[in-house]
């Protein structure tokens, strides 16, 4: 099959797991055309099934704002024609999933038919969907979309909650390749981040409110007045500055090491003992279970989709948003005692291996051929 993958080709997990997926496909002998508008961080690998397409918005001194979507929506129509595609997978639907409707209807006109899916992801949904400045056209354009994926169950019912859908989502979960994460040397490279053989907590994210990363760091500075503890922090964004301040309010900054963006999280999960995700809410948590794979349980909150990855007691453990005493007490009865860290670990890496890709690849395979072949059934 041609695919055609549109997604955010920055960090974030929604892009990770377009690019994934592609990475993917490809393997299995599809090929897929990115669509983007720079080449996606993880595209990392050359192969004949891979392609890549530039969406390129040029800088006109009219406007205040550049035209995005009506430049990706030419691009579209322009790869969708010259490649042959049988469908397009949009991922996270602003405004993807208006592009991809508008590309629909200009190659209608053309006699050209292509139909397309939309994976929601959780923000386009959750905070930035629902809100009156793109409600309208975000529902639209799902209910126009051929078919409907989201990444939970949690996000599926959020989606229904919010918008006025006509259409049945099928759930299809995340995923991380579990291979990707067999990594050896961790000996060595942890004696640089913890050199007195302190525990070592790790944090990934975006940096941006909804992460409460402030949480993090009180979670870990409890953790800390117990046991040698070292916190890493990897990624990057607007509350990045914030997070500094704090850590010098508590005091914790000689215990604290910010790496930035990595664009291989694995090397670094590897010599982790404990992740923290404190979100306000969260639809999947891709970055829980890439620490999973890695063998590192999760401390994190209850929200959103997260009941769906991390298992309490099991996996991990899940605390109500905020509450920085419980994730300390929960982080504190894991570290403390290694036999009990050890079965975490293996519990967390038995858990990710639930959404390998050998799972979830076939169910997006599933769906691409009932839609290409106008089978999909679509109505709620
Ligand atoms: O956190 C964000 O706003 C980024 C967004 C993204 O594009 O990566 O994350 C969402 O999609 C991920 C991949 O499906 C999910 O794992 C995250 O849980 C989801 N973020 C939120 O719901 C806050």
């Amino acid at each position: 099959m041609k695919i055609g993958i549109v997604c955010y080709p920055t960090f974030g997990g929604s892009g990770v797991v377009a690019t994934e997926l592609g990475k993917a496909l490809a393997l299995k002998g599809h090929k897929v055309h990115f669509i983007t508008y720079s080449q996606p961080f993880r595209l990392d690998y050359v192969s004949e099934n891979l392609f890549y397409h530039e969406v390129a918005v040029s800088d006109y001194p009219l406007f205040d704002y550049q035209p995005y979507e009506l430049v990706l929506s030419s691009k579209l129509v322009d790869v969708v024609k010259y490649e042959e595609l049988d469908l397009l997978h949009v991922h996270y639907a602003i405004p993807h999933a208006s592009a991809a409707y508008m590309a629909k209807q200009i190659l209608a006109s053309q006699g050209i038919h292509v139909p397309f899916i939309t994976t929601l992801h959780g923000t386009d949904i959750t905070l930035l969907g629902k809100d009156p400045s793109f409600e309208p056209v975000i529902t639209f354009a799902i209910n126009q979309s051929d078919a409907l994926t989201a990444v939970s169950e949690s996000l599926k019912q959020d989606t229904y909650k919010y918008f006025n859908v006509t259409k049945e989502i099928a759930v299809i979960p995340n995923f991380i390749c579990l291979n990707d994460y067999k990594v050896n040397n961790t000996v060595c490279q942890k004696k640089i981040y913890a050199p007195l053989g302190e525990k070592l907590l790790i944090h990934v994210s975006n940096f941006r409110k909804v992460k409460r990363v402030d949480d993090v760091l009180r979670v870990f500075d409890k953790v800390r007045q117990k046991i040698p503890a070292k916190l890493i922090l990897v990624g990057d964004g607007p509350e990045r500055s914030n997070v500094e301040k704090l850590c010098r309010e508590l005091n914790t900054c000689d215990d604290i090491r910010s790496l930035g963006k990595v664009t291989n999280p694995e090397q670094i999960l590897a010599i982790a003992d404990l992740f923290l995700l404190t979100s306000e809410t969260e639809s999947f948590g891709l970055s829980a279970l890439e620490a999973m794979a890695s063998k590192v349980p999760v401390i994190s909150t209850n929200t959103g989709g997260l009941p769906e990855v991390n298992v309490n007691g099991y996996s991990g453990f899940m605390s109500n948003v905020g509450d920085v005493d419980d994730m300390a007490k929960n982080a504190l009865y894991i570290l403390e005692d290694s036999k009990r860290l050890e079965e975490f670990k293996s519990n967390a890496y038995q858990q990710a291996a639930k959404f390998d890709i050998g799972k979830i690849l076939p169910m997006y395979e599933k769906l691409y051929d009932s839609v290409v072949s106008g089978k999909y059934l679509v109505i709620k």
